[in-house]
């Protein structure tokens, strides 16, 4: 069975420095190990992905990437040369790797440049954004002009997590909860409300968002938030389509990344359905071959396997489908 991965990290030399701040979040060994693989495009991951039966990587800068970056006209730079970099890369080896180009979010306007450059220039699928960008998030007004562009190039953006600008009360003395173990995925469903409830998808009815990690715990929610906005204070905020729940089954698809586990996956089948799933393994930070195992005997239909390895991705995508 085909399969294609969505979630597939890098980074290059001259930006590993970025994540520094995310080292502390694992154990020494791991990071090391993490970070070798992330420097390695082709020599040592081509051969994982065919031992994993892994066609393709779609793949994209590692968390935070040049959003960290302070000097936005350097961002704007980093940008281009490693969205450059990235192309180099899967113009020697198009039937293994896409790509999600990076964002350079400190000039919104450069940022919907950049990505109309990498989507019809360089053939990027969409691009991969690290959570927020020194506190401005995908809600953000000054952002809608990226929001814009996407739409009108009909190419998905991929909301990943990162470190928050700070951390919250609730976690204090906890630093072990902060990172994938746990705050990441509070704050990245809480960022994908922020723009439901901020009126993106209500501008911009035809965006698409990504999300990994089987959809950050929003696909088990999805009948109490809307029980629940019938409840609550509106605080002048009103849904042009009523429930929340609505954006999240209409503008949101979903990747299995780092999630080997049948349970989350049945939920979020029954939940948004077959067409809304994506692979993706999260390499390096999980095994590629533990997540192409698992989506290969995970026990749904062999319809609903297809869509989720391989042909939503090549819809969504506008891959060529083989
Ligand atoms: C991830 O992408 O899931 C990730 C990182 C960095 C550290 C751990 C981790 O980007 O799971
Ligand atoms: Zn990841």
């Amino acid at each position: 069975m085909k399969l294609i991965a969505l979630e597939e990290h890098f980074v290059t030399a001259d930006l590993v420095g970025y994540g520094a701040s995310t080292a502390s979040i694992a154990q020494p060994g791991a990071w090391a190990e993490a970070s070798r693989r992330l420097l390695d495009l082709v020599d040592e991951r081509i051969p994982e992905m065919d031992a994993a039966g892994l066609d393709m990587q779609v793949l994209s800068l590692n968390a935070p990437g040049i959003q960290a970056e302070k000097d936005a006209a350097v961002a704007v730079a980093k940008a281009v040369t490693v969205n450059d970099f990235l192309a180099g890369v899967i113009a020697e080896h198009p039937e293994r790797f896409g790509g999600f180009c990076a964002l350079p979010l400190q000039n919104p306007a450069a940022a919907a440049d950049e990505l109309e450059r990498a989507v019809t220039q360089l053939g990027m699928r969409g691009a991969l954004v690290n959570a927020h960008t020194h506190g401005t998030y995908l809600d953000d007004p000054s952002i809608r002009v990226v929001w814009e562009r996407a739409e009108a190039l009909d190419v998905p953006l991929y909301l990943h997590p990162a470190n928050g600008v700070d951390t919250a009360h609730v976690l204090s003395g906890h630093p072990e909860l902060v990172g994938p173990m746990w705050s990441w995925g509070v704050d990245t469903a809480t960022h994908v409300l922020r723009m439901i409830f901020g009126g993106v998808f209500d501008d911009f009815p035809k965006a698409k968002l990504l999300l990994g990690h089987m959809g950050e715990g929003l696909p088990f929610v999805l009948w109490r938030m809307d029980s629940r906005w019938a409840f609550h204070a509106h605080h002048g905020i009103e849904l042009a389509r009523g429930v929340p729940s609505a954006y999240l089954r209409e503008n949101v698809w979903i990747t299995t990344s780092g999630v080997c586990s049948a349970p989350p996956l049945m939920a979020a089948l029954l939940s948004l359905g077959a067409d809304r799933i994506l692979f993706g393994t999260d390499y390096p930070f999980e095994s590629m071959s533990v997540a192409t195992d698992f989506l290969r005997t995970a026990p749904i239909s062999e319809a609903d396997r297809a869509k989720i390895a391989h042909l939503n991705a090549e819809r969504l995508l506008g891959l060529a489908a083989s």
